[in-house]
C-alpha cells in the first residue's frame, strides 16, 4: 500500500466479533478465560488492548516498522526506551530537544547512572566523536523542536553503525510525522512520536508512540510497556485511530500553510530571523529537502526587538493562534519556549542553543492561510 492508503487501512481489520468497519472502544480492563490460561488472546488491558492493538498496528503500518506501541504520553515512550539501558551506559543526544526530553534525560536518567553528551547534530562528527565502548542509544530529534535544526538521519545512523553496530539509533520524529519522513526505512532502530501532536492531530489526547521492524526489540520494548505499564487507554487509542486515518491531508495543509507562513514572517521588517527548513536559507534546508517530503507546519521566528516585553505584546494578541503549549493540532497554536515548553532547561543552557527571550514558536493549523496571515500582521504591528 502507499502511504495515503497505509493511514486508512494500515493493519486494520473489520472487527471480528461484529464486522464493525472502526474498531470500538474495548472499554475493559479485563478478560474471561474458560480455564486458567485458556483465552482468547487477551489476558489484561496492560499487556494488551482490541482497540489499542488496532492502533499500534496502524502505527507500525505508517512508519513502515512491525510493531507498534501506543503509551500514555511521549514521554513514558521516550522513558520506556530508557529503560532498556542500564547505569553506565551512555547517550548521544542533541543539543536541541523539547524541554520535557531535556528535564527527563538531565534531572530523571541520570540520577539512575545513564550519562548524556549533548551535541550539535549539525555536524556528524560531533555525534561520532562523542561515541565511547558505553554508548549504547544515539537520540535525534529532526526537525528540533523549538529551533528546527535537521540532523542526517541517514548519514549519522550509517556514521555511528560503522563504529559499532549494536549502538540503538532513535529517531523523534513527532515534527515531521511519517508523511513527512520514514526513519525505519533510513535505517534506524526506533521511531518515537508525542502521538498528541500531529498523530493524533486534534489537540484533544495525549499519547506516546514507538515503532520498530527488529522482533527482539519489538519484545523488550512490549516488555517494558507491560512490565513499567504506561499504556494508553482504549478511548484514547480510538481517538487516535481516528487522527491517522486524515494524517495525510492534515500534513498537506499544514505544510502549505508553514510555508506561506514563512515566507511572510520571513519578509516582515519586525522580524529578525526565521527557523523554518523550507526556507533557502536555512542552514540545513538541503538535509531536509533530501530526508524530507515537505517542510511541515513548525515556525520559530525572533522578533527584531529582543526585549521580552515585545514578545509578550505579540502573544497576549493573537486571536485565531492561541498562545498554549502543544502542537501539530488542526489549530494555531503559538507558544514561547524560554517561559512554556523549554522553561525547564537552565537558562545558560538555552541561550547558549539560541532560545531567547525574543523566540516565538507556531504550529500552523490549517485554517485558511488568509485568515493566519491577518492575525500575525495584526499583532506584529500592535
Ligand atoms: O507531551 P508528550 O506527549 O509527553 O510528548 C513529549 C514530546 C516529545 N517530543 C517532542 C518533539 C515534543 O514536542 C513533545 C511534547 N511537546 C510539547 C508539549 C510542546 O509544546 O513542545
Amino acid at each position: 500500500m502507499k502511504f495515503n492508503t497505509k493511514t486508512i487501512h494500515g493493519g486494520q481489520q473489520h472487527d471480528p466479533s461484529t464486522g464493525a468497519v472502526m474498531p470500538p472502544i474495548y472499554q475493559t480492563s479485563t478478560y474471561a478465560q474458560s480455564s486458567p490460561g485458556k483465552h482468547k488472546g487477551y489476558i489484561y488491558s496492560r499487556a494488551a488492548n482490541p482497540t489499542r492493538t488496532a492502533l499500534e498496528n496502524a502505527f507500525a503500518a505508517i512508519e513502515n516498522g512491525t510493531h507498534g506501541f501506543a503509551f500514555s504520553s511521549g514521554l513514558s515512550a521516550i522513558d520506556c526506551v530508557l529503560k532498556m539501558l542500564n547505569p553506565g551506559d551512555e547517550v548521544i543526544a542533541g543539543d536541541d530537544l523539547y524541554g520535557g526530553t531535556y528535564r527527563m534525560f538531565t534531572r530523571m536518567f541520570s540520577k539512575y547512572g545513564l550519562k548524556f553528551h549533548l551535541v550539535d547534530m549539525n555536524s556528524i562528527e560531533n555525534v561520532t566523536n562523542s561515541i565511547s565502548d558505553k554508548t549504547k542509544l544515539i537520540w535525534v530529534e529532526t526537525p528540533t523542536n523549538p529551533l528546527m535544526k535537521i540532523a542526517d538521519i541517514e548519514e549519522i545512523t550509517k556514521a555511528v553503525k560503522a563504529v559499532n553496530p549494536a549502538i540503538l539509533v532513535a529517531v523523534d520524529n513527532t515534527f515531521a510525522t511519517p508523511y513527512l519522513q520514514q526513519p525505519l526505512s533510513l535505517g534506524v532502530d526506533i521511531v518515537m512520536h508525542s502521538a498528541t501532536k500531529y498523530l493524533g492531530g486534534h489537540s484533544d489526547l495525549l499519547m506516546g508512540a514507538l515503532m520498530v521492524n527488529d522482533a527482539k526489540l519489538a519484545e523488550e520494548l512490549h516488555f517494558i510497556q507491560f512490565a513499567g505499564g504506561a499504556i494508553a487507554g482504549p478511548m484514547d487509542s480510538f481517538l487516535a485511530l481516528r487522527g491517522v486515518k486524515t494524517l495525510h491531508i492534515r500534513m498537506q495543509r499544514h505544510c502549505e500553510n508553514g510555508r506561506a507562513v514563512a515566507a511572510y514572517l520571513q519578509n516582515h521588517p519586525k522580524v529578525k530571523e526565521v527557523y523554518y527548513p523550507g526556507l533557502e536559507n536555512h542552514p540545513n534546508h538541503e538535509v531536509a529537502k533530501k530526508q524530507m517530503k515537505d517542510f511541515g507546519g513548525m515556525v520559530s521566528f525572533k522578533l527584531k526587538d529582543e526585549s521580552q516585553q515585545a514578545a509578550f505584546t505579540f502573544l497576549e494578541n493573537t486571536h485565531v493562534f492561541t498562545l498554549a503549549e502543544s502542537l501539530g493540532g488542526v489549530e494555531s497554536l503559538v507558544n514561547h519556549p524560554a517561559t512554556m515548553t523549554h522553561a525547564s532547561i537552565p537558562e545558560p543552557e538555552r541561550l547558549k542553543i539560541g532560545i531567547t527571550d525574543s523566540l516565538i514558536r507556531l504550529s500552523v493549523g490549517i485554517e485558511d492561510i488568509e485568515d493566519l496571515l491577518k492575525d500575525l500582521e495584526q499583532a506584529l504591528n500592535i
